[in-house]
């Protein structure tokens, strides 16, 4: 198989763009989709400070190398939720990784600062794991992106993630989620950061490959709290519906922020009553919509566990 843009070998066909490329043109296209990604979505500009939320896989990995060679502001965050020797590893590639580039770390700790790893914290609670999971790291995405002042936050979310995400929102209704599923969320009120995808554009397989051809050192095993995620299912069956149809998981996804953008224009947007709801938590100062934020209370309830087996 030639690549379709030189005559080099290709080392990945694609099938929804009817293309196949060699090493070269693959970064190419890969660096091509993420400019789009934040011109369109105006996610950042070059005197934007980024905060790149990284797990030491592929996917934010390869978002953090692209927008570091192409000249922006970056940092990394790296939440280590204490999940033995996957977290111990996965730390090990993102501290090699930004090292070698001289890009800033931010490292949370669970054990330290939460007092439990993430296995032991959602067990006292009496949590699913990876919702435990959600809200802590979301509540230290937008946290450390706020007190270090970043203009935006973004993560390695790719269209597999995107398409499988609004797969199981519809499939359960969940339509309150719906108008959080874009690509760009502005800052709505004063300590929300703005949160960008700006892998948005590109499959899981594309990115793999991106990080194979560009020699990123990433963990390839996955987090061992998603197996036998409904999430993985959705994937299976998208990936699926991609290989008997090329394009089916991009016309899913992008068909949806086109009719989202579009019904946007017609009614008062979401973020409008979304910021007359909320105000600061009463403990932490971070915005919700109830009297206390999901973390604390999360927190407290771990803290009223712990002391009734002390
Ligand atoms: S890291 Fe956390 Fe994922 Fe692991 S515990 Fe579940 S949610 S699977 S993205
Ligand atoms: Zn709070």
């Amino acid at each position: 198989m030639r690549c379709r843009k030189c005559p080099n070998k290709a080392v990945l066909g694609i099938p929804r763009h009817h293309t196949a490329f060699c090493k070269r043109c693959l970064t190419e296209f890969v660096n091509d989709q993420v400019e789009r990604a934040v011109a369109e979505e105006k996610m950042f500009a070059k005197t934007d400070r980024v905060l790149v939320a990284v797990s030491g896989g592929k996917d934010s990995l390869s978002l953090l190398d692209v927008l570091h060679r192409r000249g922006y502001q970056t940092a990394a965050l790296y939440v280590d939720l204490g999940i033995g020797e996957y977290s111990r590893q996965s730390k090990a590639k993102v501290e090699q990784f930004v090292a070698a580039r001289g890009i800033t770390l931010h490292v949370h700790e669970l054990k330290e600062e939460e007092g439990a790893g993430i296995n032991d914290l959602a067990d006292l609670i009496h949590r699913p794991t990876c919702s435990a999971c959600g809200t802590i790291k979301r509540y230290h995405f937008n946290r450390t992106a706020v007190e270090h002042g970043y203009d935006v936050l973004a993560t390695g979310h790719n269209l597999d993630d995107e398409a499988s995400r609004l797969l199981g929102n519809v499939l359960h209704w969940q339509t309150e989620y719906l108008d959080k599923q874009g690509p760009s969320l502005p800052a709505s009120v004063e300590g929300f950061a703005k949160k960008v995808k700006p892998l948005y554009r590109l499959a899981e397989r594309e990115i793999a490959a991106y990080a194979v051809v560009n020699k990123i050192d990433y963990i390839v095993e996955e987090c061992p709290n998603a197996k036998g995620a409904k999430m993985l299912l959705y994937k299976e069956i998208l990936n699926r519906l991609e290989d008997e149809s090329p394009g089916t998981k991009q016309a899913f996804y992008w068909g949806f922020l086109a009719r989202q953008k579009a019904e946007a224009q017609a009614r008062p947007s979401m973020a409008e009553s979304d910021r007359a709801l909320l105000h600061p938590c009463a403990k932490c100062g971070q915005p919700t919509t109830a009297e206390v934020c999901t973390y604390c209370k999360m927190m407290g309830r771990m803290m009223a566990k712990t002391h009734q087996r002390a």
